[in-house]
């Protein structure tokens, strides 16, 4: 049976309150194990609906379950899009305070920034280079509002692809400079090297993760507008945090940032 607009807003409004008071909830296909994928986005929109009637403005968009390593993480093989609110942003190196969030993860991510609208289907990685003004390092700070971090595809896609937080930092550049496939970058927690990873490990090209936002995008009837920045998902896995924390993201050529817990 296909699911009401009134349990669409009733599951988005569930997961509105979850973030807000920092209190996790049980997954949402327990109790709705039909949700197809078209629901959970359905979900999505009506959170986005909520933050964008509470005063919050669209900060951006993004990529999630793009490289092996966070598939492998979290047991599921898809990728999927969420979108960022501008009260997610953290400036580098500024502190976290954790009794805000749940179980926060960090993982170190390519953020590109667009000049010009990618419309799907069909987009591909030139016409990503071609629209893209600047790709910058990035921080993604996660925290899924279920249980244990535990989830399956609808229920994550539902809850915006757990996005919290996200800094910036390090250096702007081309992405036609750098081959950003085989740029490194290394993830220490309080200066323990904790991750390593390439560029590739996103969808072999951080670029292809655009693309096929944008194509995925081409299916809901919508498209990345000009001025957009997007998160195209962790490179390596995601490290739990806790008060006390400092993690740093250095990337070849790129530079650094950083972002600490309280
Ligand atoms: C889902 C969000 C994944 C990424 O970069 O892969 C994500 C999760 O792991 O909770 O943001
Ligand atoms: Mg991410």
């Amino acid at each position: 049976m296909p699911i009401s607009p009134q349990t669409i807003d009733a599951l988005a409004q569930l997961l509105f309150e979850a973030a807000r008071d920092a209190t996790p909830v049980v997954k949402i296909t327990d109790a709705h194990p039909d949700i197809t994928w078209d629901d959970a986005y359905a979900i999505q929109d009506s959170l986005r609906a909520k933050h964008l009637n509470s005063g919050r403005q669209l900060a951006g968009l993004k990529m999630g379950l793009t490289s092996r390593a966070k598939m492998e993480q979290m047991g599921v093989k898809d990728p999927i899009c969420g979108f960022l609110t501008d009260d997610a942003v953290v400036g580098d190196g500024e502190s976290i305070d954790t009794s805000t969030l749940i179980h926060p993860k960090v993982e170190a991510e390519v953020a590109f920034v667009t000049k010009a609208p990618l419309k799907g289907p069909g987009c591909h990685v030139g016409d990503v280079l071609k629209a893209t003004d600047f790709v910058i390092p990035a921080l993604e700070v996660i925290d899924s509002r279920y249980e244990n971090f535990r989830f399956d595809l609808p229920s994550v896609i539902a809850d915006n692809t757990s996005a919290c937080r996200f800094v910036t930092g390090g250096r702007p550049v081309s992405p036609r400079d750098y081959d950003l496939k085989t740029i490194g970058v290394v993830v220490d927690r309080n200066g323990e090297v904790v991750e390593t990873g390439a560029g590739a490990a996103v969808l072999g090209d951080p670029a292809l993760s655009v693309a096929t936002l944008a194509n995925m995008l081409a299916k809901r009837g919508a498209e990345i507008p000009a001025g957009t920045l997007i998160l195209t998902g962790g490179i390596t896995r995601a490290i739990l945090v806790k008060p006390g924390d400092t993690i740093r993201a250095r990337y070849q050529h790129l530079g650094e940032l950083s972002v600490s817990f309280k």
